[in-house]
């Protein structure tokens, strides 16, 4: 991991320029731009200090998303490891409900798996069958992300200051239980207007969900 090399200044300036992006819905250029020696931690120092200015709001913590999960999006990237982003009780949206993007920049839509958590885990060291241990059921979820940095067009340390792109979710469909399922071979099939548009596997994410 890398080291924090913003000042607080810079850090809390860069956390209210995205938090400005994200709740007004603006694109606003990568944050390397004007920081080109930025690191990942810096990146996540400003997510955890929007995370902090969102709690204190009164949003809620309900959990975390895995971004940059696939083999291909790793090496698009030039990143070895998935990015981590929060999600709250504000970006939640019911099933079969038509979701607005008109308070969104570069609205975006992924299929994910869901994994509802009996217990807490904790790094470092977190291994897959820790997350199996510690998950009570699973859920299908539906992802939109959003960049709001222009053109859709960022970095590793630009977009985990961005939350991984989070901006809704929703779970929804058949909880169920590990044991009773295969998460590596699930697959989905997306379709626009009744046309199929992609299909997916589970097992594109790391050979395993559970190892993002
Ligand atoms: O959830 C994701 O895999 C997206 C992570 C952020 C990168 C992007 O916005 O495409
Ligand atoms: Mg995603």
């Amino acid at each position: 991991m890398s080291n924090i090399t913003l000042s607080r200044e810079d850090i809390v300036r860069l956390c209210e320029r995205i938090e400005g992006a994200q709740t007004r819905a603006y694109a606003i250029p990568k944050l390397t731009d004007e920081y080109p020696n930025m690191t990942i931690a810096d990146g996540y120092a400003v997510q955890s200090e929007l995370r902090r200015r969102f709690i204190a709001a009164g949003h809620k913590l309900v959990g975390w998303k895995a971004g940059l999960t696939s083999k291909a999006k790793m090496l698009q990237m030039g990143v070895s490891v998935p990015s981590i982003g929060f999600l709250t009780d504000r970006m939640a949206r019911p099933e079969n409900s038509a979701i607005t993007v008109s308070d969104l920049v570069h609205p975006r839509v992924e299929c994910e798996g869901a994994f509802v958590t009996k217990k807490l885990l904790k790094g470092p060291n977190c291994t897959r069958q820790d997350v199996l241990d510690a998950t009570d059921y699973v859920l299908p979820a539906v992802e939109i992300i959003d960049s709001r940095f222009s053109g859709f067009k960022f970095d590793l340390p630009s977009v985990i200051a961005d939350n991984g792109s989070s901006a809704r979710y929703v779970g929804g469909g058949r909880p169920r239980y590990l044991a009773d399922i295969d998460v590596r071979t699930l697959g989905v099939v997306m379709e626009k207007n009744g046309e199929i548009v992609t299909l997916g596997a589970a097992a594109a994410v790391l050979g395993h969900p559970a190892e993002a």
